[in-house]
């Protein structure tokens, strides 16, 4: 054990138990949250460090506190290198998490009461891209757009236009947390070009996808803005970064900074300088192409095993199973099950879910944290038909008990990076 956690066990032993414990959770059972992921032990080191220790409000060379010499170094790793691997003009990392992310970028550019064109959360949305229980929802008038679930839940671009030139937005918004398909950044562009609006992408799902080049990269199309978490696809640790053109530079950091937020996290900030160093490497993006490859596998064992998928599959990390339709229980309850075997996924709302939220009609089924354990298509078939046996055997409890033994054994062949 490391003289740190060596002091924990010591000086708080309940604390360090349930360190242990979650540790121990991670190791036996199947993480398929979509949005989770196991990060890289230098990450953990960076986030354990005494960089948690310093203030840093401003930004390299030009900082409200003295001391800054490190701090501005590693400020400095992650945002050329956040340039490089997005292929972008500008970045902040000071970002907190996903939602200050987003604020910030939204209080950059709009006024309260001003428009922004957003999909629709039980579509695929997040919270913050207007929902109307979010305050994004509350200070700006957000007109959501839906998919199309007559055509595989594509987006309706004739609709998105129409929308567009109704309501006049300022920001021309894509971006999901539940949307199994990739986006057509073009089509975006261009009608936000016609209504003389912003375009932003929030690809916190995708971010590490796009870094290793495995999914499109809106700032390829002309974007003006893109922000993503660092801890989903990126692998980092829990933050976010906005990325944008250099015309926009000045007002995003004054946006965050003194905008928003205080003091940066500075540990955090040192992890997302080396989460963009590894997302640059070859293997990073051999990562990126398996988690596409594994999410294609496993969508195709649930489906040939009798699952249905919102749009009928996809096209990125993540599947949303309707396990009504699929299996005649909803999401919180095929949750719970899962949970018994020890496979962990997340109850989800499906388009124009007739359920409410805590009870919604499917499960969110991704790849990203089973693949960087090493899982392969052979494993992805496997856990696909386990998924499937499980919700439909729920009530046979010996089952239940002889299949979380074997997802137990199955997870001893995969290492957890980090633990
Ligand atoms: N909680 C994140 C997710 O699971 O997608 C979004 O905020």
């Amino acid at each position: 054990m490391d003289a740190h956690r060596e002091l924990l066990a010591k000086n708080d032993p309940d604390l360090y138990a349930a360190l242990e414990g979650e540790e121990a959770r991670q190791r036996s059972g199947v993480e398929l949250i979509p949005s989770e992921n196991y990060t890289y032990p230098e990450v953990l080191a960076a986030l354990g460090s005494v960089f948690t220790n310093k203030y840093s409000e401003g930004y390299p060379g030009r900082r409200y506190y003295g001391g800054q010499e490190y701090t501005d170094v590693i400020e400095n790793l992650a945002r050329t290198r956040a340039c490089e691997v997005f292929r972008a003009e500008h970045a902040n990392v000071q970002p907190l998490s996903g939602s200050p992310m987003n604020q910030a970028a939204y209080l950059a550019f709009l006024d309260p009461g001003d428009t922004v064109l957003a999909m629709d959360l039980s579509h695929g949305g997040h919270l913050t891209h207007g929902a109307p229980v979010s305050h994004m929802g509350r200070i700006f008038n957000f007109i959501r757009y839906k998919t199309d679930p007559a055509n595989e839940g594509k987006i309706d671009f004739g609709e998105v236009r129409k929308l567009a030139l109704e309501n006049k937005p300022k920001i021309v918004l894509c971006g999901y947390t539940s949307y199994p398909r990739d986006y057509d950044y073009d089509e975006f562009k261009k009608i936000a070009d016609e209504v003389g609006a912003l375009t932003m992408a929030d690809v916190s799902h995708i971010g590490g996808l796009i870094a290793g080049n495995a999914m499109a990269n809106p700032m390829d199309y002309g974007f003006d803005l893109m922000t993503t978490t660092t801890h989903k696809s990126l692998r980092g640790p829990r933050g976010g970064m906005i990325l944008c053109k250099k015309e926009h530079a000045q007002k995003i950091d004054k946006s965050v900074f003194p905008g928003l937020q205080g003091g940066p996290h500075m540990n955090t900030v040192a992890a997302v300088a080396y989460t963009l160093k590894e997302a640059a490497t070859d293997q990073f993006k051999a990562y990126a192409q398996q988690v596409l490859t594994n999410a294609k596998t496993l969508a195709a064992t649930l489906m040939e095993e009798g699952g249905v998928l919102v749009t009928g599959g996809t096209d990125n990390h993540m599947m949303v199973l309707n396990t009504v339709e699929s299996v005649g229980i909803d999401g919180k309850q095929a949750e719970k099950i899962l949970d018994k075997v020890a496979i962990t996924t997340n109850k989800q709302i499906i388009p124009d879910d007739p359920n409410p939220p805590l009870r919604p009609s499917g499960i969110r089924i991704g790849t990203p944290a089973a693949t960087a354990r090493g899982m392969k298509e052979q494993d992805m078939a496997k856990l696909g038909a386990w998924i499937m046996d499980t919700l439909r055997n729920r009530e046979d409890e010996s089952l239940l008990e002889k299949r979380k033994r074997e997802v137990e054994e199955f997870c001893e062949g995969f290492p957890v990076p980090g633990i």
